[in-house]
């Protein structure tokens, strides 16, 4: 049978021209990071972005990451952002506590600004797990992460000022339902 409504399907288009990034990179395991880092900035540059369009900040850890990526955002500066880093897991419980005040900082930072921040950091048990993700095996979590960055931008755009489903104004309190709250 023929269908009749079809459903809205909004979708974020790769094309990187005109947008502005932002990405904050750790310090921490930079083997890995600077890696990450470039190919982010490849994917960016390879969907179109200008290289003068993309500003890097480099942060000590990975904990570092949600307080600077909520700074950048705060500037109004850029379209998307995304946070590089890599957490490798050692023989005390630090790992946990970078690993989930990181991402949750991130998520936190990205709900409170409504901006984009794209999600670049590996937690990984050994370094070659980390290896094989930043241009290995595993291809480049980096890459991943620059095109993210673009859909997410566009699709930000798109879903700027679209009303969410069943906003539609509130229909004006019917004279008894009026009545009634006075009553
Ligand atoms: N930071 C990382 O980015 N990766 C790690 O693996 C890591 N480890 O294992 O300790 C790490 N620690 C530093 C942390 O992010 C902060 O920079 C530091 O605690 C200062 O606040």
């Amino acid at each position: 049978m023929e269908q009749k409504i079809q459903p809205g399907v909004v979708n974020g288009e790769l094309s990187g021209a005109g947008l502005r990034f932002g990405i904050v990179v750790s310090r921490f395991n930079s083997f890995i990071t600077e890696r990450l880092l470039a190919a982010s900035v490849d994917a960016l540059e390879r969907a179109g972005a200008s290289g003068k369009d993309v500003d890097v900040v480099h942060v000590p850890g990975a904990f570092e990451l949600p307080l600077a990526a909520k700074k950048l955002a705060a500037t109004g500066k850029y379209d998307a952002l995304i946070a590089i880093g890599c957490v490798l897991r050692g023989e005390t419980s630090h790992y946990d506590y970078v690993c989930s005040e990181t991402s949750r900082g991130l998520q936190l930072a990205q709900m409170d600004t409504g901006l984009p921040i794209i999600f670049c950091v590996l937690t990984c048990d050994t370094v070659e797990q980390a290896i094989d993700r930043a241009g290995l095996k595993g291809g480049n979590k980096g890459f991943e992460s620059g095109l993210a960055a673009i859909e997410m931008a566009r699709l930000s755009q798109k879903l700027h000022g679209q009303k969410s489903p069943g906003a539609s104004a509130p229909a004006s309190p019917s004279k008894s339902s009026r009545k009634m709250r006075r009553n």
